[in-house]
């Protein structure tokens, strides 16, 4: 087990509500990091592998409701993703010199999990610090008023997820999360106004890693 939290320049999250635009944003940063004659490996989370991918199953499912799902089994089941992530995903491909860009990583357990669940942060804190090791160099947030991020999205799902289905208030907390943590590590943090156009989104976004990337700090 890892005790060490290792922040590394070429693991690029990125994080927000939904509806927030996160999939042109990485196809953004795909290209840019492209031109610039990098190897980029997109992924995502929960999932990211083909056991993770199920694990993402369970957690999204509205079957679930069947069963209601526990708010720590539902961290221990982030991170169980994450786990198998970062061991087969990640870390070889860092290790080869890649970049790696997640479309969400461990900020998005403390923002839902932590701050949206009421579960204890120390316990996130813990099990990102034993079984993760790893933080990204750069996260992008992608930050979007709650009402209107849930109206892009229900114009494009019939069915909402499991954790899709729950009130404002969770949003606005998760929100809330997100915004605090940005403000608390502006290092690490870039935050992107997500209400203009998935072009200038983008177009925000490749600049900020861009920027990030002539200057890392
Ligand atoms: N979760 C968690 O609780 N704890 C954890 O540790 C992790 C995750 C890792 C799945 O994530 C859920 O898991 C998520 C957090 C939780 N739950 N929620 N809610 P996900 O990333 O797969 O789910 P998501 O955030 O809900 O994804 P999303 O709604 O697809 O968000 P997005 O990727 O940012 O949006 P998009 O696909 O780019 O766009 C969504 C729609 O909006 C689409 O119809 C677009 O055409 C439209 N859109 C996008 N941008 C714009 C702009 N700029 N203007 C107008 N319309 C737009």
């Amino acid at each position: 087990m890892t005790e060490a939290l290792l922040k590394h320049p070429r693991l690029i999250s990125l994080e927000g509500g939904e509806g927030a635009g996160k999939t042109s944003a990485l196809v953004a940063i795909r290209e840019l990091l492209q031109s610039r004659g990098h190897e980029v490996v997109l992924s995502r989370e929960p999932g990211g592998t083909p056991l993770a991918e199920r694990i993402r199953e369970l957690l999204l499912s509205p079957q679930a409701q069947e069963e209601t799902l526990a708010p720590e089994t539902e961290l221990l089941l982030m991170f169980a993703s994450r786990t198998q992530h970062v061991r087969e995903v990640i870390r070889p491909a860092l290790q080869r010199g890649a970049f790696v860009v997640s479309d969400r990583f461990t900020d998005s357990s403390y923002a839902y999990q932590a701050d949206g669940r009421g579960l204890d942060r120390a316990l996130v804190e813990e099990l990102e610090r034993k079984v993760v090791g790893l933080k990204p160099g750069l996260t992008l947030l992608l930050d979007l008023d709650v009402r209107e991020g849930r109206a892009r999205a229900n114009g494009r799902d019939l069915w909402p997820d499991r954790i899709e289905s729950e009130q404002d208030d969770f949003f606005e907390r998760v929100r809330e999360g997100f915004r605090k943590r940005a403000a608390a590590e502006p290092g690490r943090f870039r935050v992107i106004d997500a209400s203009r156009s998935p072009a200038e989104v983008a177009e925000a976004v490749a600049t900020a890693v861009a920027r990030w990337l002539d200057n890392p700090a």
